[in-house]
């Protein structure tokens, strides 16, 4: 019979090819990607009362670190107690008035860092649902170019 005997060969040499791959993996790198660590993520804290007309605004500031070798970009946060999040960053314009503007993305630098901090860039929180207290803590998710999302927890302080 001709096929089964066909099949078999078939089959072994499947199994040697399977055997000699992971000699061939090894010497593989892999691509460099970014290695991000977040330190320091905090609120600051913003009383929102029921009887209030306006919308109350905050910001989020926290150090992103890359430890790897390709630089990324945060493109993005979610935070679910605010009803429009922004990147922003604070200047001084050429009257002296300090001022803000959106930001479509922060850079991480490869082996660098960015800081978001007052007086400079940081995350807009408009419109809060909730008051955020001194000594809460809140989950916002950070979304990277090239890292995809990274969820952490930020503690609420006062400025
Ligand atoms: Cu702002």
């Amino acid at each position: 019979m001709f096929a089964p005997a066909m099949t078999r060969i078939l089959l072994r040499r499947s199994v040697f090819v399977l055997l000699l791959m992971p000699a061939g993996g090894c010497g593989d790198q892999a691509p460099p990607t970014p290695d991000l660590a977040v330190t320091d993520a905090w609120v600051r804290a913003a009383a929102v009362h029921e009887e209030a007309t306006a919308p109350v605004n905050s910001a989020a500031y926290l150090t992103i670190e890359n430890r790897g070798e390709t630089t990324d970009r945060l493109v993005g946060v979610t935070f679910a107690a605010a009803q429009r999040v922004e990147l922003h960053e604070s200047f001084v314009d050429e009257r002296g008035i300090a001022s803000m503007r959106p930001v479509d993305t922060v850079e991480v630098p490869a082996g660098g860092e960015a800081r978001l901090e007052p007086g400079g860039l940081h995350v807009m929180l408009f419109g809060l649902d909730a008051p955020l207290s001194v000594g809460d803590s809140v989950r916002m998710a950070l979304e990277f170019e090239v890292s995809g999302r990274l969820t952490v927890t930020a503690a609420v302080r006062q400025l």
